[in-house]
Order: C-alpha cells, then structure tokens, then sequence
C-alpha cells in the first residue's frame, strides 16, 4: 500500500475506508471488516453520527490484537457548529470520546461555514455565522490548541477553495497539513493540485466513486452523470481485469491523493482496497484526464440559502462559469 509522509515522519495510507452514510448497525461491521483485510486510514467525522459505533469497533479490533493503535490513521473532522476558537477544544475531546481515543491523527475543518451552535444544518440565513463576523483564522487557532495539546498529530480542511487556504496558511502558526476535497475524473481541480504541490499540503480525495449514495439535499435538480457508468472509465477497466471502482481509487492515488472510498459491503471493501495494487498505463491516465467537466456532486447547496452569508462563488471561489459548468 502506497503511504505519503509528513514532516514529523508519520504516514497516510493512501487508500482509506469512508464513513460517511454508513448506517448505525453497519458501519461498526465495516470498519472491522475493513481492519480484517488490511485498511489501517478510517475517515470520520462528528456530524456522520457514528463515531460511538466506529471507536466500539475500534476497541473490538484493538482487544482482539488485530491492529494497534499506532499502526491506525484516524481522520475526523470539527462540525460546523463549532467554529468558535474556544468551541474547537470541547468538539474534538467529544469526538475522542466517542471513538474511544486519545488521539486523532488528523483533524479537519469540515467545512469553511460557520453554523449558530445547536444547528445541525441550516433551514434559514440566520441559522449561519458569516465569515466575516466568525473568521476561519479563529476557528484554525482552536485547531493549532487541539495540536498543541496532542490531541490531533495532524490538522487541517476540508472543501477549502485556493483562496481560502492561502488566506490560512498566510496566518498560521502551524500550516494546515492536509485539504480534503472532493476529487474524481469528472471535478479533477488541477489548479488545486498545483497549489498544494507547491504548498505541501496533502490532498485526499472525497467521494472518489461519484458519491453514489448521496442525500438529496446534496443534488442537483437535473439528472447528474454517473461517474461508475463512464464508458471510458470501464474500458479501462476491462483492460486491466479490474472493475471501475478500482480505475477511479487507482488514479487517485497515481495522482499523489490519498483515497477513501465508501462502502459497508465486505466484497466491495476487499475490491476498493485492492485497487493499491492496480497501475495505470500513461495512456489511461491521459484519457482519463479528459473526462474533466468540473462537475460537483456536492455542491454546496445546503449553505447556499436565502438570508445566508453564502453565494456558491463565495462558498467556491469559483467564476460563475466554472460553477456553470458543475452543473
Ligand atoms: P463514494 O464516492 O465513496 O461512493 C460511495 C457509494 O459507492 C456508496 O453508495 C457505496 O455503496 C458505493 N460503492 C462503494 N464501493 C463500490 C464499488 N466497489 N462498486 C460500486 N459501488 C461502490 O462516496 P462518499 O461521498 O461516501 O465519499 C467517500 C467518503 O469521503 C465518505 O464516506 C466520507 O468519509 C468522505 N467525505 C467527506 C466529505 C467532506 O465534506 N469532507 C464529503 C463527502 C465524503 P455501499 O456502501 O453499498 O457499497
Ligand atoms: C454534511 C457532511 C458531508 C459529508 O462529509
């Protein structure tokens, strides 16, 4: 399995299990599963709901003498709903808790949008905090305390633009490490890619698979592509004896990003992670490099509402064609 190092000598696996969606009664069972078969990255969060389910699975797995903790990477990430500087602290010790760790060895800003405490997702503008009343800097130097304090090895984002990212690294104390992204053939954010090259941020993809299982209200109106029926994707598949799951994890990961899919199904487990075995040619990696339509599959919409601080160009960054195009 391909691992990427940090500074301080630790490493990711680039292949990790998603946890996101998993259902209570299942997602223990999947990370066990996973476990069994040799994942060591497990990718969580506060607001998936189930992390008691993850850390119950997680002592199961330490108790049986499968795995140590050491040997684990562990991904969560601070809800909205705790952006305050003096929120972030008390936000992860319930997520360790819930894990039953000591420490995470990574710890995101989930998303760059401030949410009024007690709101799980926003129905009105004045469910949301604006950046400018609550800024990111604020929320980042909770996160710097949760790292100094050794709760979190590692601290970093998720689904922030260039813009933002700079705008923290331009004031951090300690640099965000990772910017977790959604990323695949069809939203291949070269610009993305090259910024964190150049700024030796990490970069893991998110919904790698197209997010098949996605809420609603993380759809678009139209009928979306499906990124696991692309035709391109399955005659490189079929060329290599592999499936189409395993083409979009192999070109994640040959494009220097660590990869976590979803599943809660054991056969689709073993598949997912098996694709660390699986390279593709310079040929393939060229035809898929022309699949790019910018097209997201979480748009964003749940903070883009009526009375909120948000527009999807201030959520993104992003000319309007660009969002255009996304849609
Ligand atoms: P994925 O792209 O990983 O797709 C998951 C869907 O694909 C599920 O419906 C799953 O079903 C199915 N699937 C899994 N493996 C296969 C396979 N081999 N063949 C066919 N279908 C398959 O979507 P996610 O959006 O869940 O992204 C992955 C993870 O990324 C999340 O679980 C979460 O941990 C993280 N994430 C982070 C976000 C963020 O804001 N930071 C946003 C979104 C995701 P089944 O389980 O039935 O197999
Ligand atoms: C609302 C959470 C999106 C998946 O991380």
């Amino acid at each position: 399995m391909r691992t990427y190092s940090f500074d301080n000598g630790d490493t990711l696996p680039a292949i990790g299990l998603g946890t996101w969606l998993s259902a209570p009664g299942e997602v223990g069972a999947a990370v066990k599963e996973a476990i069994r078969v040799g994942y060591r990255h497990i990718d969580c969060a506060a607001i998936y709901g189930n992390e008691a389910e993850v850390g119950a699975a997680l002592r199961e797995c330490f108790a049986a003498g499968v795995v140590k903790r050491e040997e684990l990477w562990i991904t969560s990430k601070l809800w909205n709903t705790a952006h305050a500087e003096d929120a972030v602290l008390p936000a992860l010790k319930k997520t360790l808790a819930d894990l039953g760790l000591d420490y995470l060895d990574l710890y995101l800003i989930h998303w760059p949008v401030a949410l009024r405490p007690g709101v799980h997702m926003p129905r009105s503008g004045a469910d949301m905090i604006s950046l400018e009343e609550l800024p990111l800097g604020a929320t980042w130097r909770g996160m710097e305390a949760a790292a100094d304090a050794g709760l979190a090895r590692h601290i970093g984002v998720s689904n922030h633009s260039v813009k933002k990212l700079r705008g923290l690294l331009d004031g951090a104390r300690r640099r965000p490490e990772v910017n977790q992204i959604e990323l695949h053939p069809y939203l291949q954010q070269p610009a993305m890619l090259e910024f964190c090259a150049a700024e030796n941020v990490h970069l893991t993809a998110y919904s790698p698979l197209g997010a098949g299982g996605r809420p609603d209200f993380f759809r678009g109106d139209e009928a979306e592509p499906v990124l696991l029926e692309e035709t391109t994707l399955a005659a490189i598949a079929a060329r290599h004896g592999a499936t189409p799951a395993q083409v979009l994890i192999a070109w994640g990961v040959q494009r220097g990003t660590s990869v976590i899919p979803k599943s809660v199904k054991p056969r689709r487990i073993a598949e997912n992670l098996a694709a660390g075995e699986l390279t593709l040619s310079d040929a393939d990696m060229a035809a898929i490099r022309e699949l790019d339509r910018h097209r997201r599959y979480l748009q964003g919409n749940p903070w883009v509402i009526d009375g909120g601080p948000f527009t999807m160009e201030t959520l993104w960054d992003e000319a309007p064609e660009a969002l255009e195009a996304a849609r």
